[in-house]
């Protein structure tokens, strides 16, 4: 009987962990693309639903040998993608992270098996205030319709 209760808070900790941080990352997805396609790109929202500025610092992801956030600009009429150093979310605020914006780029890919349509993949946020949050990124065809 202990030992199912026990079992069952173990379970239960993560969650509540993730519910603890003031930082959502809702909806990660990324593009399913051409087998052997270079980069992948992946996509999500974050919400700040704390009283303090947060920062995004860095990602990784198992499956990829480097991960860079990056962010589309026009320069000179041409669209641009260009490494971007952090990514800052006031309070009560979010940043949508979505083709033609900022993006993370995986680079040097290692593991290619579940970048298919309705596959999933590990990626790491670190923020400076909320620390490490780590969610499963969803590989679509088409892109998700309802943006949270
Ligand atoms: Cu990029």
């Amino acid at each position: 009987m202990l030992k199912k209760v026990l079992l069952a808070l173990t379970l239960l900790l993560p969650a509540f962990m993730a519910h603890a941080k003031d930082i959502q990352v809702l909806q990660p997805w990324s593009q399913e693309l051409p087998p052997n396609a270079p980069t992948v790109a992946a996509y999500f929202t974050l919400r700040n639903d704390g009283n303090t500025a947060d920062r995004l610092l860095s990602v990784e992801s198992p499956i990829a040998g480097s991960a860079e956030i990056h962010q589309h600009m026009n320069s000179d009429g041409m669209m641009k993608m260009a490494p971007v150093e952090a990514v800052n979310i006031g309070a009560g605020e979010q940043a949508t992270f979505q083709p033609m914006g900022y993006h993370v780029m995986l680079i040097n890919l290692s593991d290619r098996s579940q970048l298919q349509d309705g596959g999933h993949f590990p990626l790491t946020l670190h923020f400076k205030q909320a620390g490490d949050i780590t969610v499963q990124v969803v590989v679509m065809k088409q892109p998700p319709v309802a943006n949270p």
